[in-house]
């Protein structure tokens, strides 16, 4: 799937960055510290479901040297890994069915699950 290990590094960094950029603009919205826009949530919740599944292809054997700060846990502990993957995308279609009600009180009370499955991952898989 990829060429040289660093290929994979370089990939699932940039798939977390989209990903990041236009999660946090949804949070941004619902944390209250940007006004409450229903379409541009949607717009930028369509890009986070296109995208979060996309790192999570790029952790394969010998991915875990070089610029990365990926934990050696993340391939020791495979299982947990993935759980924790699947935790935030379950979590993370939760948060685009309440952002496709349009109702800002439904995104906010969703947002904060995914806010959590994000950092539970970053705590124990990624370097500080
Ligand atoms: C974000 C983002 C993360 C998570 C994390 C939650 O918006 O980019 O990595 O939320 O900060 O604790």
């Amino acid at each position: 799937q990829f060429q040289k290990p660093e290929d994979a590094v370089k990939y699932r960094k940039a798939a977390f960055t989209v990903m990041a950029a236009h999660f946090g603009r949804v949070g941004a919205m619902a944390q209250g510290k940007a006004p409450w826009d229903a379409q541009a949530a949607a717009a930028n919740m369509a890009v986070v479901m296109s995208v979060h599944q996309l790192p999570f292809t790029a952790f394969g054997a010998g991915t875990d040297s070089g610029d990365t700060r990926a934990l050696p846990e993340v391939w020791s502990k495979a299982a947990d890994f993935k759980a924790a993957a699947d935790k935030m995308a379950d979590a993370m279609g939760k948060l685009d069915a309440a952002v496709k009600t349009g109702s800002f009180d439904n995104t906010k009370a969703a947002f904060g699950p995914v806010g959590g499955s994000c950092k539970a991952c970053h705590d124990d898989f990624r370097k500080k």
